[in-house]
């Protein structure tokens, strides 16, 4: 089964390449010099995943899998939230900054990461996923791996960030993860309508 991912954004693209691995051939934009630039201007997550979704599947006429994620800071009353590609005009390095500022030594840390998937298999038929994972914003940055977000968020149950943590380990219990687990039951319970459709 072949989907094509929705997204440019890298780092997203290598977990969700890892975590399908075996499972699903995941063509992303960038295997095919697609050059698409989307407005995520939706209200929600879900609004800006199907936006994703619909525009590559428009394009391409492929099954497309969109996503979109947001981290949900309860101090700051659930921003950023949709926001938070282009929570500052400076990139990954950029927001996070503007995050941990906002905070400040603050107790009140609570958060979590929230994915969205839409999954275009036609022009009618689209299917929805969800996965969080709860946690808190660290006091300062931390780690070198994953990406966006990954180096200020530490997991619930969890002392050290997701940038500090095997990839294998984020993969397991991540937003993401989950989201995906939940697509993976989907493709198996329709594998006979969807392996002629998606391949
Ligand atoms: P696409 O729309 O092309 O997929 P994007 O970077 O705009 O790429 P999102 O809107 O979903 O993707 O991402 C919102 C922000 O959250 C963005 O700054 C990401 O880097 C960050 N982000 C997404 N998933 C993350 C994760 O698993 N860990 C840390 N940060 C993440």
């Amino acid at each position: 089964m072949k989907l094509l991912l929705a997204s440019r954004n890298e780092g997203k693209i290598r977990e969700i390449k890892t975590i399908t691995e075996g499972r699903i051939e995941i063509i992303s934009p960038l295997d095919l010099s697609l050059e698409v630039s989307i407005l995520e201007n939706g209200r929600s997550l879900k609004a800006n995943a199907i936006k994703k979704a619909l525009t590559y599947h428009k394009i391409a006429g492929m099954c497309t899998l969109g996503e979109d994620t947001g981290l949900e800071v309860d101090f700051l009353g659930g921003e950023p939230g949709v926001h938070s590609a282009r929570y500052t005009n400076y990139g990954d390095v950029g927001n996070r900054e503007k995050l941990l500022k906002k905070m400040g030594r603050g107790e009140e840390r609570t958060a979590r990461f929230r994915t969205v998937m839409a999954l275009v298999l036609g022009e009618d038929w689209v299917e929805f996923f969800e996965g969080t994972i709860e946690g808190k914003i660290a006091l300062e940055e931390k780690g070198n791996g994953g990406f966006g977000y990954d180096s200020i968020f530490i997991p619930a149950g969890y002392r050290e960030t997701f940038a500090e943590m095997d990839e294998a380990e984020k993969n397991r219990i991540s937003h993401r993860g989950k989201a995906l687990k939940k697509v993976f039951g989907f493709l198996e319970r329709e594998w006979e309508k969807l392996k002629d459709l998606c391949k």
